[in-house]
């Protein structure tokens, strides 16, 4: 799926803006064509939750209608005409001039509908959108689900998921033509040769039989076959993508004949590979250690919404403090956060929202939940796949087996039922069929059987050593920490990421010795496992849980609704903890282990 673009042959209309707004409790609103004026409407941002914006609605996760209406240009009179909404959290149906163009399931990530016959030229467009956002166990992610955690971490409302179920149009909706014949799809492979990089080009177009591609001075044709078509461009002394380096070269997709082309689409091309190899990760051939966060889409008032200057200052907060890499827990993030990546030479490992799955219900439930993730993993791979960034695709954050309480806890447990493994190795498998180019992880949670990874190119374990398992005391969180992860790699023999650590600090809480929650306790804490790793080679990367403050359900475990593990507030000012990663990380070389 490509992002929408204007040039000289493609348009586009960002539909952001203050669109009408009405909750629909009974679920009456199709049946009485809501889709064509909202009766009692008030305004609302579009992209936004609406959780934050209306006191009485910050608990409403049902059925909303969100409407807006729009002239078309004249000018695209004889192109297809899409509309593209980046995410609509859960599930949404539109409706163009009173027919409906279509639906899709699952909050974050994009889908469009060719509307071109449902438009008016002479008269403005009337877009409706019915969102929904019902917390239920065979959603991914689910809510309303018995056992597991939640079964002693009650939260309202009742998500199964550690941060807020925000609802509502979280990204921009576009209207955008494309010429009747144009280009569908692109996807970029590159190797490197020596010093050379090499830069496969496959592209899917409608209606035409011929085309090209351009990158650094060079041209190669595209001849095409039912649609499809490829070439290949060898980039002499190829100036290689990666942290510190991120050189990007235009690459230029041209339909047609070059002197008059019938389509155009440019998307900018990182060199670089990436490949494990024993205990290490290797970018561009080269041992690489992850430095990072766990981070979420998450401000006040805009909640989950697109919020660009909060994008890019977080993304120059993990600069700051000598970061190279993050992972989008615990769901896909927006596209222009995927695009700061590549430009600021980010890594990222990318996850659907397939967080704390359990598996009860039954066999249907479960295929259910199975059908769910598939989806999202083949959307995400087809949205992502072009970015030099994206370096690692994340199958799940924290599964639950149904004993996940006794594992915790240390006790004996008997071997894992073989059946969720095989949910696992189909998604194992389905990353690695569509995207052979890429490594794959589960995140696993602490007392989680070492099963479900062990199909994983690198283990990504959560850990809380000194937090939620020996409380209060680092000591033994750290001699803990240490002989789980020397226990794992013995037995795994593939490289570890600790994708979270990190301890709940409220900003301006000190206490010397440090206690729980308080600045130096966080610092403290983070230090053991920055410690640990750098004395490991098997150690590939350490994200802290998180970089910033984020709102939770309400709960007994959650002071003020926040999850306060951030080294950041929520409005980025930094704790203790922030300038403690921004000495150690800022020396070049700092927490990579030798070998
Ligand atoms: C976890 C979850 C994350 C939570 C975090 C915490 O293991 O993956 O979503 O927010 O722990 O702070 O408890």
């Amino acid at each position: 799926m490509l992002y929408p673009q204007q040039n000289d042959k493609r348009n586009m209309l960002n539909l952001s803006d203050i669109w009408d707004f009405q909750i629909d409790p009974g679920e009456v609103g199709e049946a009485e064509g809501w889709f064509n004026g909202l009766a009692n409407a008030r305004p609302m941002a579009v992209p936004a939750s609406w959780n934050d914006i209306y006191d009485d609605i910050r608990d409403y996760l049902g059925v909303a209608w969100y409407l807006t209406k729009t002239f078309v240009p004249a000018g695209w009179q004889g192109d297809r005409v899409m509309l593209r909404v980046g995410s609509a959290n859960y599930a949404a149906k539109v409706w163009v001039n009173g027919s409906l163009a279509g639906g899709h399931e699952g909050g974050h990530l994009p889908f469009e509908f060719d509307v071109t016959a449902l438009l008016r030229w002479d008269a403005p467009n009337t877009i409706a959108v019915q969102v929904e956002n019902h917390l239920m166990p065979n959603r991914v992610p689910a809510g309303n689900t018995r056992g597991g955690l939640g079964a002693f971490m009650r939260m309202f409302p009742a998500a199964t998921f550690d941060f807020f179920p925000y609802a509502g149009l979280h990204r921009a909706v576009h209207l955008y033509s494309v010429p009747t014949s144009h280009i569908q799809d692109v996807t970029v492979t590159t190797e490197i040769d020596g010093a050379d990089g090499l830069v496969s080009v496959a592209v899917e177009a409608s209606g035409e039989s011929s085309g090209s591609i351009h990158l650094a001075g060079q041209t190669a044709s595209l001849i095409f076959d039912n649609g499809a078509a490829q070439a290949q461009i060898r980039v002499a002394d190829a100036k290689l993508w990666g942290p510190g380096h991120p050189h990007l070269y235009p690459l230029e997709v041209t339909l047609g004949d070059d002197a008059a082309p019938l389509d155009r689409y440019s998307l900018e091309v990182g060199i670089r590979t990436i490949a494990v190899e024993g205990g290490t990760i290797l970018l561009n051939g080269q041992p690489i250690f992850l430095k990072g966060f766990g981070r979420h889409e998450d401000f006040a008032i805009s909640g989950r919404g697109d919020n660009t200057p909060v994008t890019v200052k977080d993304y120059a907060l993990m600069k700051w403090v000598g970061a190279n890499s993050y992972r989008t827990a615990h769901y896909p993030y927006s596209e222009e956060q995927m695009r700061m990546a590549d430009r600021e030479g980010i890594l990222v490992i990318d996850e659907i929202p397939n967080v704390s799955l359990q598996f009860g219900g039954g066999a249907e439930a479960i295929a259910e939940r199975l059908r769910m993730c598939k989806q999202q993993m083949a959307e995400l791979i087809a949205r992502d796949k072009n970015h030099p960034s994206v370096v690692m695709w994340s199958i799940a954050n924290e599964p639950m087996p149904a004993d996940v309480m006794q594992r915790m806890s240390g006790a004996k447990v008997p071997p894992v039922d073989p059946s969720t493994t095989a949910f696992f190795q189909e998604l194992y498998d389905l990353c690695r069929a569509q995207d052979p180019t890429r490594l794959v992880t589960l995140v696993g949670i602490g007392g989680g059987p070492v099963e479900w990874l062990e199909s994983a190119d690198v283990a990504c374990i959560n850990r809380y050593y000194g937090w939620y398992s020996q409380t209060g005391q680092l000591d033994e969180g750290r001699a803990a920490l240490k002989n789980e992860l020397d226990a794992l790699y013995a037995h795994l023999g593939k490289p570890i990421i600790i994708t979270e650590f990190g301890a709940d600090t409220l900003a301006g809480n000190h206490s010397h010795p440090p206690d729980m929650w308080s600045e130096e306790y966080q610092v403290e804490f983070l230090r053991g496992y920055l410690d640990a790793a750098a004395e490991r080679p098997f150690m590939a990367g350490l994200h802290i849980w998180n970089l910033a403050d984020f709102k939770t359900a309400q709960g007994v475990m959650r002071a003020a609704s926040m999850n306060h593990k951030g080294v950041f507030t929520r409005d980025r000012q930094p704790k203790m903890a922030a300038h403690f990663l921004h000495e150690r990380w800022s020396q070049p070389g700092s927490d990579k282990p030798a070998g």
